[in-house]
């Protein structure tokens, strides 16, 4: 096991045990969503994993540890430092770690500390992607280079339009990540279940997405694979609506200049201040949903 890793005892045991483990970001926790609707949504996230069966592992530095696995103190302790815990990606980990700090785990680092422990399968709301701009920003995800070279299934609910939809697809493909939409054609774009853009390939059940995630690690390619779950009809939201939110909030953060890793968190509280809370409602459902199809692909995987 690795020297910088810590795995809770109920996700050793599992993973031991060849049993099911999902794995959760802390991010979406600290810079995701406010206080305390992110404690209650990581604590609700963990709930549906277990009724699906499997093991929630909550990933997050701590102290300068990997932890994969985390106590209901320390998803307390995460959300209510919030933005003042580091957000950290995977050019952040070495200093936290060296100076023993706390870091709420991205997508991509999400994906790094999961690969280690041996953990699959990973549920979140939405992955970083390239940002709008990108062209003269050069702001684009590390999630994007995790996904190209992390073996673990990426479950989300598409990428918000506070990214450039498109360039993100582009990367993708260059980079050899297969874009599968769960029961669906179309790119959802988080708050909404459609974005006009096409997913690579359809997959209607959790075994095909688990057969598809096999044969990429058996035959050698490793990366990882995102899957692009719509949000639930009854929870998405008026795309006129949240569209005039995320442009606003895009020309908000050009304005001041924001840059570098605030731009994500900067947009995702902008958009939920303009729209009143209601992104926020959908937010925590589509996580839900991610989390149920997650803990059933990892059942699947957990099969011999
Ligand atoms: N997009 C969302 N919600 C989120 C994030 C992105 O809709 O919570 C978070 C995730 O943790 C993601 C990170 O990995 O932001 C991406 O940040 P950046 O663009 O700085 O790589
Ligand atoms: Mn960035």
């Amino acid at each position: 096991m690795n020297n910088y890793l810590d795995l809770s005892p109920e996700v050793a045991a599992a993973l031991q045990g060849g049993k099911p483990v999902v794995a959760l970001e802390s991010t979406i926790i600290s810079h995701g969503m406010p206080y305390p609707q992110n404690v209650e949504t990581a604590l609700r996230v963990e709930q549906t994993v277990r009724e699906g069966g499997a093991v929630p592992a909550t990933i997050a530095v701590i102290g300068g540890r990997l932890k994969a696995g985390l106590t209901h103190d320390e998803i307390e302790y995460l959300g209510k430092k919030g933005p003042a815990v580091t957000k950290a990606s995977r050019r952040d980990l070495p200093v936290l770690v060296a100076r023993k700090q706390d870091g709420a785990t991205t997508v991509a680092t999400t994906m790094i500390i999961a690969a280690l422990a041996g953990i699959r399968v990973f549920a979140t709301g939405g992955v970083g992607g390239v940002h709008r701009g990108a062209e003269t920003t050069m702001d684009i995800s590390a999630d994007l280079e995790e996904l190209a070279r992390t073996p673990v299934m990426v479950i989300c609910a598409g990428a918000k339009s506070i990214l450039d939809l498109g360039l993100t697809l582009e990367y993708l493909e260059t980079k050899g990540v297969p874009v599968i939409g769960y029961g669906t054609e179309e790119l959802p774009a988080f708050y909404t279940r459609n974005s006009g853009f096409k997913v690579d390939y359809r997959i209607d059940t959790p075994a095909e997405l688990a057969a598809a995630f096999r044969a990429k690690q058996e035959m050698g390619l490793g990366g990882g694979m995102l899957v692009t779950n719509p949000i639930p009809e009854e929870y998405s939201m008026d795309p006129d609506r949240i569209n005039k939110a995320i442009d606003e909030a895009v020309a908000d953060a050009k304005r001041l200049g924001i840059h570098g890793k605030e731009t994500t968190p900067y947009l995702l509280a902008r958009v939920k201040d303009l729209t009143g809370g209601d992104s926020l409602a959908s937010n925590i459902q589509l996580v839900l949903n991610n989390a149920r199809l997650a803990a059933q692909v990892a059942c699947i995987l957990a099969e011999v």
